[in-house]
């Protein structure tokens, strides 16, 4: 926790409820006898933000003292969660907040409920950048977030008759207690116009760009506390602001709606959180805010982080700009226009200071997950960065033909605008010739990336190319979200690990000991409990006891594979009915999903109503007696993730091989003591090696066989032929019993397996049947079953997200904490 605090009289039971009850009344204006349950969650968590202002503000000053490097990570996502749990573990008031508001009569647990997470993100991207900030706090480097302050984040989900039905998510409704608003820092930000030459005073010819119109960005500040530190570092999101918010003379006019307009035009910027995780909307709005946020970023660091008078042709030694996948790629025209056009820079000059200021992760295998901008839509809204990036292109093209001279297909492939379909910037190229390094975020995908996604760019810079696999880091889900793992762990080995998790591997001895296994199973049982409490009040959702809990909880994707996991189910259901397999052989099993689908998604959406429609029948059908039944929280967040995943037998990544960059949920599973069914994709196969083959349900095809398999054209409907357990599954679902009789009505979803089967689900079938077979052996021997989750505890340490920010400081930022 904030080494705070020992000797800060505030650190106490009557400490806190003086800031409460002062809370309480100048921030919220009520009594205690009068407060609402959201009054007191107002108190509590501005009344625990108290604790960590003073080290933030001392973080600004060290910061400024030191002069040293800052990681500025741009992130258009970052999928907080809920914070309060956070901050009382980072301040170490959770105790002494639990029994001061105890002493005034209310219940912690229900001040909590209160909180509305910020669902700044879609998925992993998004929680990503959130686990690496608090690792960066923790390890006492500097960094600074930047990203956008959505007033609609991730959509809420309903089901409607099973269907998928999106809400507004309306996080701010009741305000955000954790957030400083600084009107008075508002960032003016461009847009549209165009460009003219001029000569400067020394004959030189410049360019300068005369915007058409433009919006404020304001800054809201989040406080990062590290943890055992007393580093707090800032999250900068941006929310957009008309410049002339309202017009008073066409309002005395008469004409209401016109006199806002401008006001509502400028403030969609910052509107919704584009509900798209995988495919690129070409949408002009969409480019609007990944500029907006990003000029607002670079221009608050240049202008308020450097001290007055910094030399920016040094700027590389005092800021990293990590840009978390291309969405903040325009960042790199952006700095040289602001280099050239403002500062006087020299093209050369100021080329070199931006390289050495960006490096670039990549996070997608998908090629239609590659950002690309029309050049007519990118010169309309940004006419000088379409310059900028064409003089780049320029002579990012010479160097190509000097280095691989005569090869012009190849400089058409490398080009970063392309003439198809439509002439296009293509983002991932403009990134990767501008970033001082490229990295893919598992050891699988760094490879595929070089070889298979920017090939050429490999060639021509092999030594641009690294790997840094991701992480997560163990504050938020293990130390917080599985409270007895973490007592029994601290018990045996200590408390370090939550700083060094690697320690984990102390308890690798004690998966021998049958008392801690028995503890261990304890813990299991009792979160199990924990989630059919929450499951049963926030979804109505009664969980069986002594269920095998066989989680697959992330985005709803074709290439996830979420049908691959249902087959299983419909193939177990369908073996009852038919008789093939007796109802007392199945091991008793809840198979819980949880997933959004983009809304314009259609085929995934149609999957999540065959998942409810599935579930509808199975769970009530007298036959199975209860052995098999199927789970479908709505509205996955990382709320519901703190308590699912610690609760959870077996972890589900069934993604295609060569599909999934990474995964972070599958290192969630395995660190909470799950075991993982899964291909060899992404971080899957570094978990598999560490945990071991003993430890682990392997299937499927590797990527080289995969990739064969497509090359030698495959044929999805073959298998179905060929495959008799496969064919009854399909055949069962096509026959209606999942939609009151009707056939064909999940047509759209069988039809692509059928004809298409992008990601092979089919190819992969019987072999995820056969390793289904191996976890239900292994599970009807308990003690071997928690031995080997004890084992992936204690093997799986390395994916502390911690570890991860070592490896970015070494290999890509060359930066380091400032003590
Ligand atoms: O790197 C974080 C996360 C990976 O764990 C997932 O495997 C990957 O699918 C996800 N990527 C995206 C891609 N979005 N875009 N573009 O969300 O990143």
């Amino acid at each position: 926790p904030i080494a705070v605090i020992a000797d800060d009289p505030r650190h106490s039971v009557s400490g806190f409820t003086t800031e409460f009850i002062r809370e309480l009344h100048n921030r919220q204006g009520v009594s205690l006898r009068d407060a609402s349950l959201h009054d007191k969650f107002q108190a509590t968590a501005s009344a625990v933000r108290h604790y960590m202002v003073d080290e933030w503000l001392e973080t600004k000053d060290k910061n400024a003292a030191a002069k040293q490097k800052t990681v500025g990570y741009l992130s258009a996502e970052y999928l907080l969660g809920p914070q309060l749990d956070n901050a009382l573990l980072a301040t170490d008031l959770t105790e002494i907040v639990e029994e001061s508001l105890a002493q005034h009569g209310i219940d912690l647990a229900q001040v909590r409920e209160q909180e509305v997470e910020p669902g700044l993100g879609n998925g992993g991207l998004g929680r990503l950048a959130a686990c690496f900030i608090d690792s960066l706090a923790t390890m006492d480097v500097p960094c600074i977030g930047y990203g956008i302050r959505y007033e609609y984040g991730i959509f809420r989900q309903t089901f409607v008759d099973g269907h998928q039905v999106e809400e507004a998510d309306k996080w701010l409704a009741l305000e955000s207690p954790w957030e400083f608003v600084h009107p008075e820092n508002a960032v003016q930000v461009n847009f549209a116009g165009h460009t003219e030459t001029w000569t400067d005073e020394t004959g030189r010819e410049r360019t300068r760009w005369v915007p058409g119109w433009g919006v404020q960005g304001l800054p809201y500040n989040y406080l990062v506390p590290g943890y055992g530190t007393r580093r707090v570092n800032t999250l900068r999101l941006w929310g957009a602001r008309a410049n002339n918010q309202f017009d008073l003379k066409t309002f005395n006019q008469g004409d209401y709606v016109e006199a806002v307009r401008a006001q509502t035009f400028a403030e969609n910027i910052s509107k919704v959180l584009y509900p798209e995780d995988s495919t690129p909307q070409g949408k002009e709005l969409r480019l609007q805010q990944q500029y907006f946020f990003v000029a607002c970023s670079l221009r608050d660091f240049i202008e308020n982080e450097l001290e007055p008078g910094f030399d920016l042709h040094r700027l590389g030694e005092r800021i990293i700009f990590q840009l978390n996948d291309t969405h903040p790629v325009i960042a790199v025209p952006e700095l040289m226009r602001i280099l050239i056009d403002e500062k006087g820079f020299e093209w050369d000059e100021a080329w070199e200071v931006t390289k050495s200021c960006f490096a670039y992760t990549c996070h997608t295998l998908l090629p239609e997950a590659l950002e690309v901008w029309p050049t007519e839509l990118l010169g309309r809204l940004l006419p000088r960065h379409m310059q900028i990036i064409n003089l780049i292109n320029v002579s990012f093209m010479a160097e190509v033909r000097a280095t691989f001279p005569g090869d012009e297909e190849r400089a058409l492939r490398m080009s970063i605008v392309t003439e198809h379909p439509v002439q296009s910037v293509r983002m991932a190229h403009l990134a990767t010739v501008a970033g001082s390094k490229v990295n893919g975020v598992a050891a699988l995908h760094s490879q595929l990336l070089r070889d298979k996604v920017l090939p050429d760019f490999s060639a021509l810079w092999p030594e641009k190319f690294t790997n840094v696999t991701n992480g997560v880091t163990p504050r938020r889900f293990v130390r917080q979200s599985n409270p007895g793992l973490s007592a029994l762990v601290t018990s045996r080995i200590g408390g370090g690990w939550v700083k060094h998790l690697d320690q984990f591997d102390g308890l690798e001895p004690l998966a021998d000991d049958a008392g801690f296994r028995e503890e261990f199973r304890a813990v299991k049982a009792a979160n199990k409990e924990r989630l059919r409490e929450v499951l049963h009040k926030r979804d109505g959702i009664d969980l069986p006891e002594g269920h095998l809990l066989d989680v697959m909880v992330k985005r709803l994707h074709e290439y996830k594979r979420q049908t691959l996991k249902l087959l299983h189910v419909v193939s177990l259901y369908e073996q009852v009915l038919s008789g093939k397999r007796k109802v007392e052989d199945l091991t008793p099993r809840t198979v819980v999903f949880g997933a959004k689908a983009a809304p314009g998604y259609r085929l995934a959406k149609d999957i999540i109503h065959l998942i409810n429609s599935v579930a509808a029948v199975v769970n009530r059908d007298p036959r199975l007696e209860g052995r098999l039944g199927i789970a479908f929280p709505a509205n996955y967040n990382v709320t519901l993730a703190e308590k699912l995943i610690p609760a959870a037998d077996l972890s589900e990544q069934i993604s295609l091989a060569g599909m999934e960059a990474s995964g972070t949920g599958n290192m969630k599973f395995a660190l909470n003591g799950a075991l993982t069914i899964g291909t060899d994709d992404g971080a899957n196969v570094e978990i598999r090696g560490l945990v071991g083959d003993d430890n682990f349900f392997l299937f499927g095809m590797d990527e080289p066989a995969a990739a064969a398999l497509r090359e030698q054209g495959y044929r999805p409907r073959s298998i179905y032929e060929s495959d008799e357990t496969l064919r009854a599954t399909i055949d069962l679902i096509e026959s209606g019993i999942f939609s009151g009789g009707r056939g064909g009505a999940f047509g759209s979803v069988t039809s692509a397996l059928l004809d298409e089967d992008r990601f092979m689900a089919f190819a992969d079938f019987a072999s995820y049947l056969e390793a289904q077979e191996a976890v239900e052996a292994k599970y009807a021997d308990q003690e071997a079953w928690t031995r080997s989750a004890i084992l992936n505890v204690a093997r799986t340490g390395y994916f502390s997200s911690d570890r991860s920010m070592r490896d970015y400081l070494d290999r890509i930022w060359h930066a380091g904490p400032v003590v």
